[in-house]
């Protein structure tokens, strides 16, 4: 595709109102429902929804038509992000060879807007093959979500803020910019850009900056101006979805709370923090299996040499090399009284969150009852 333009429109709100701000939902609704009502999301409020609410989640299309609905409210400002751009492909400039791609990408997820979409027109898409034919029927069946996602910009902007899915080009005119300098920019807390306004964005789960230790809290550059938010939701085992809060437009007093739905409880002994540890992540997570177990496996990271022992249920597949879910052996400093979040329980302690941080807990845990958070 040649490069499309961005779509760019101001923000306008009215005064004193609080403006939360989220990202990557990727089709998980029971997380997007939770981080709303952890921030306490109001008629009072405004919602940025900040790009990538589509694809590798299991209710796209769903999600898509909440959307549609609660942006009729006026409080709602919903932001394109790279996964939700499928419009593009009835643009006249859509060249013909993608129509190949995005079938065995659809086959190959196995889940997104367009693979829901032919779940709902009674079509398997596994017996798929050539994909203009469903184009063609989408196009007719589901005209409101073409203009939808055809119509969502690609940043707000106000006198102190930008808000785009994944990236901004400094100094350059925000009208200026294309599409893919706003949605596709990755890594962008690696490179060495600055900005003269705040720049809020997703795209890019916030733990991979980690180096050996998983963070899923938003991170806040003041001397850059740049805060970027994705929790990692529907990714990553430990993810969370994130909502971004400023008491108001403009303000800088920022705060935020992250949803995930894992069971908490009370840590009810103390424990050091460990020495050395590793963070096995995405793009970067082939690892030898030296010695495969039911519930552990002890591996060696391919292209660092460590050694740590995985949960078996996070390889990918039985062959000796493979890749694994994110997988970290870092041991949490965790004080008598802490709440943990534990989204894992295994014959060797918890692997459990504190603060956001992801880590390894072999002490005892008194578990609060369901819905206790
Ligand atoms: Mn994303």
């Amino acid at each position: 595709m040649a490069e499309l333009p961005a779509r760019i429109q101001r923000l306008t709100v009215p005064h004193g109102r609080r403006i939360l701000v989220t990202s990557d939902i990727h089709g998980n609704i029971p997380y997007f429902e939770g981080a709303l009502k952890l921030a306490g999301f109001s008629d009072r409020d405004e919602l940025i929804i900040n790009g990538d609410f589509l694809e590798k989640g299991s209710e796209s299309l769903r999600l898509c038509r909440m959307l549609m609905e609660l942006q009729k409210q006026g409080n709602v400002h919903i932001i394109c992000g790279n996964c939700d751009d499928w419009a593009e492909m009835y643009l006249p400039a859509f060249p013909d060879y993608a129509h190949d791609y995005i079938l065995r990408y659809i086959k190959f997820k196995r889940c997104g807007l367009l693979w829901d979409m032919y779940l709902e027109q009674g079509m398997d898409p596994l017996e798929q093959t050539d994909f203009r034919p469903a184009k063609k029927l989408f196009q007719e069946k589901y005209p409101e979500i073409w203009d939808f996602l055809g119509s969502l910009p690609h940043a707000l902007e106000t006198d102190r803020f930008v808000f785009a899915h994944a990236g901004m080009a400094p100094g350059k005119p925000l009208r200026d910019h294309s599409a893919s300098e706003l949605d596709r920019v990755n890594a962008l807390l690696q490179t060495d850009r600055r900005f003269d306004r705040w720049l809020v964005v997703g795209h890019w789960p916030v733990m991979l900056y980690g180096e050996n230790i998983v963070c899923a809290n938003p991170i806040i550059e003041r001397e850059r101006k740049i805060i970027s938010i994705d929790g990692g939701c529907t990714l990553k085992d430990d993810g969370q979805l994130n909502v971004l809060i400023l008491p108001e437009l403009d303000s800088e007093d920022f705060s935020f709370v992250g949803y995930d739905p894992f069971p908490t409880g009370t840590a009810l002994d103390d424990q050091a923090e460990g020495g050395r540890s590793y963070y096995i992540r995405w793009g970067d997570s082939e690892v030898q299996v030296l010695d495969r177990g039911p519930e552990f496996s002890h591996c060696r990271h391919v292209r660092t040499g460590y050694e740590m022992d995985i949960l078996t249920k996070y390889l990918f597949a039985d062959s000796e090399v493979t890749g694994c879910n994110d997988s970290t052996d870092y041991v949490l400093p965790v004080h008598a009284g802490d709440t943990l979040r534990i989204v894992e329980e295994t014959g060797r302690g918890y692997l459990a969150k504190r603060n956001g941080v992801s880590g390894w807990y072999r002490g005892r845990i008194r578990r609060d009852p369901p819905d206790a958070t």
